[in-house]
């Protein structure tokens, strides 16, 4: 086989946790989440639950359902005691919540069959921790993560360079990594409705019709997938500082300051896929004294609005003296993967009280992070082809006209903003 990449995923990943640790849920239905389901036994899916279906409906659709609340911290211990397995037979591991993509380009002599290594990290990942997972291995990430779709849960498959065509030409396009309902609605309209038929569109009528992501599926659907695997770096920690042109006492240039170094550093963490579990701040006054303090978030994040509300907090109990500023900064720190875990974190505040308490909306918190989410992802997406300077936002407004700006955004007077 040529170079290929393994794809794993954990199966019905936190309700086979819970089961695994409760024997008295084994092979009953079991449904993880308050509010929601977040994860549902394969025993459960049988009565048609799924995640994102509200526990009410799923309590209908199967009375002798058992809902366990959330708890991540235990399943994060799973989940890396399995990516670390996974490392032991990859020079690269890329993971996720419970996914993991190792690396096998360049291995060939090493592993000549590489279903019978996979068929060992399976074997050692049930034995070691209780759970089982699906294992894919295709010519690239793509095809690696397709391939095990089809076999959920427990299951192995390959796909071989000769066999890919077939594989995923006559698969719906829902099925392409990247597709999602609403571009497989648009296609529809097209009566474009396999892979295969997607093919059909010229890379120019797929950017028409989808924008930049128009040209990343028109390699998918050819089964193409350059993206490497790569293992996250994670720094200690991202600050962003700058000195004033002039000391100053004026709290619109200062929040305007923190806010625009809050962004920058919030962005720099999206870039890196990484959230931040401490938010710190530091000033130094005009006569030379300095003060710094952090505070410990309950949920990590890497949302600018939170971030700032932090930052704004700390900076407040910090500039108490009437004496000018000459320089601020601020820091993230305690970084850790954008893994998804945040999504139950929150089921858990909500779900602590009671399983069977009706929650009003769930979801209302979610969905302004979810939006505010997206709208970074935009406007990040903006500023990285036409530079950071292109939008700009918040309290950072309060700049304009005071400082000057480039392409890179404004023109800080000591800037340490080179992440
Ligand atoms: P998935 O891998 O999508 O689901 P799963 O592992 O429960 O089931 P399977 O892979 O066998 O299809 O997601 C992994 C975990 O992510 C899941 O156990 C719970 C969490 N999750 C949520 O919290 N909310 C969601 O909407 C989804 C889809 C998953
Ligand atoms: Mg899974």
């Amino acid at each position: 086989m040529m170079a290929c990449v393994l794809h794993i995923d954990i199966d019905a990943f936190f309700a086979s946790v819970e089961q695994a640790r409760n024997p008295r849920l084994m092979g009953k239905p079991v449904a993880v989440g308050s509010g929601v389901v977040a994860s549902a036994s394969y025993e459960a899916r049988k009565f048609g639950l799924q995640a994102g279906m509200p526990l009410r409906k799923a309590r209908e659709l199967c009375p002798s359902l058992r809902i366990v609340v959330g708890h991540a911290p235990i399943y994060r211990c799973f989940s890396e005691r399995i990516f670390a397995i996974c490392s032991e037979y990859a020079p690269a591991v890329e993971t996720y919540l419970d996914e993991a993509y190792c690396d096998w380009n360049g291995m060939e002599r090493l592993y000549p069959v590489p279903e019978a290594v996979a068929s060992e990290i399976r074997r050692r990942v049930f034995e070691e921790t209780g759970l089982t997972i699906t294992a894919g291995i295709g010519r690239n990430r793509m095809l690696a993560k397709m391939a095990s779709k089809t076999v959920k849960p427990n299951g192995l498959r390959s796909v071989l360079p000769a066999e890919e065509d077939a594989f995923i030409r006559d698969l719906p396009v829902i099925r392409l990594p990247g597709v999602g309902p609403k571009t497989a609605k648009l296609l529809g309209k097209l009566n474009i409705r396999t892979i295969g038929e997607m093919r059909l569109l010229s890379e120019d009528s797929l950017r028409n019709l989808l924008g930049m992501p128009g040209l990343i599926l028109y390699a998918r659907c050819r089964g193409q997938d350059t993206q490497v695997i790569s293992p996250r770096e994670i720094p200690r920690s991202i600050r962003r500082e700058t000195s004033f042109h002039q000391d100053t006492t004026d709290r619109e240039t200062v929040d305007g300051v923190l806010y625009y170094l809050t962004e920058r550093a919030t962005n720099t963490a999206r870039r890196l896929g990484l959230k931040a579990r401490q938010v710190g701040v530091k000033i130094h006054y005009c006569d030379g004294l300095e003060e710094e303090t952090t505070r410990k978030l309950t949920t990590p994040t890497q949302l600018d609005t939170e971030v700032y509300s932090f930052a704004l907090g700390l900076f407040e109990r910090l500039y108490v003296r009437r004496v000018a500023l000459h320089r601020v900064g601020v820091a993230l720190a305690g970084l850790i993967p954008d893994d998804g875990f945040r999504q139950l974190e929150i089921f858990e505040a909500r779900g602590a009280s009671s399983a069977t308490e009706v929650v009003a909306d769930p979801c209302v918190g979610l969905r302004s992070q979810r939006r505010e989410r997206t709208l970074l992802a935009h406007i990040d997406q903006i500023r990285e082809r036409y530079g950071y300077a292109s939008v700009v936002c918040g309290k950072s407004l309060h700049l304009l006209g005071k400082l000057e700006q480039d392409d890179h955004g404004f023109l800080l007077r000591t800037s340490s903003l080179t992440l």
